[in-house]
């Protein structure tokens, strides 16, 4: 199949900003399905709220675009019901690992076989620029104009403390290896965790984007 098979084109263009990393990882992510030959009838992709987020409105598979930080408790109903279908859970940091931590630290320690697509770029990107808890400390940002004090944790370490059997790390720069990790994600039986580093370039909206997000 092309990749254009796997996107639902009457959403294009998307509302991702110019430069920003996400497009590149929903690339990596398409080449992935792709070379491991799935049916994109067997794919439910569940999401919560975040630029991130917006990704599973793109893909023209099963898709569940959910509330800010549920996506992995959407996709654990899903599983529960047909646990034959393959689940992806894109979320963002802010989705993943603020709002969404508890169930990300559940999902990882019951095992539950999906496969969560962290899309670090490490800030609120959709509502403006609000820090993370993976900002790290020194960071500048709306809700921090003197920069950030408060600290970050490792996503690849929480995830194998909280019983993730499957975790890697990468960034939207490495294409081939985000394709090969995702791969590896999607075919391993149990809960797999991919980080992506995403970058995000606020300076770059337009003012569209900017009323669109309120
Ligand atoms: C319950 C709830 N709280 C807050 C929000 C507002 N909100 C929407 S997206 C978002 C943060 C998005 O950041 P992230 O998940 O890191 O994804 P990104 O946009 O950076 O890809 C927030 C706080 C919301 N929609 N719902």
């Amino acid at each position: 199949m092309a990749i254009k098979d796997y996107i639902r084109q009457r959403y294009f263009p998307q509302m991702w900003c110019p430069g920003c990393g996400h497009g590149i990882i929903l690339n990596a992510l398409l080449r992935a399905v792709d070379e491991l030959g799935l049916d994109k009838n067997n794919i439910v992709m569940t999401s919560g709220i975040g630029c991130s987020a917006r990704i599973s409105g793109y893909v023209d598979f099963h898709s569940l675009h959910t509330l800010h930080g549920r996506a992995l408790a959407f996709a654990t109903g899903v599983k529960l019901s047909k646990p034959e279908l393959t689940l992806l859970v894109p979320m963002g940091d802010g989705d993943a690992l603020a709002i969404g931590g508890n169930h990300f630290i559940h999902s990882a320690r019951r095992n539950i076989d999906m496969t969560a697509i962290v899309m670090n770029n490490r800030i609120y990107g959709m509502t403006g620029g609000q820090y993370s808890p993976l900002s790290g400390p020194g960071k500048k940002a709306t809700t921090a104009p003197y920069t950030t004090i408060d600290k970050d944790f490792d996503v690849v370490k929480l995830s194998v403390a909280a019983g993730a059997t499957f975790v890697a790390r990468s960034t939207a720069y490495h294409v081939l290896e985000c394709i090969d990790f995702l791969k590896k994600a999607i075919n391993h039986k149990g809960f797999s965790v991919v980080e992506i580093l995403s970058q995000w370039p606020y300076v770059l909206w337009t003012e569209k984007q900017r009323r669109w997000c309120g």
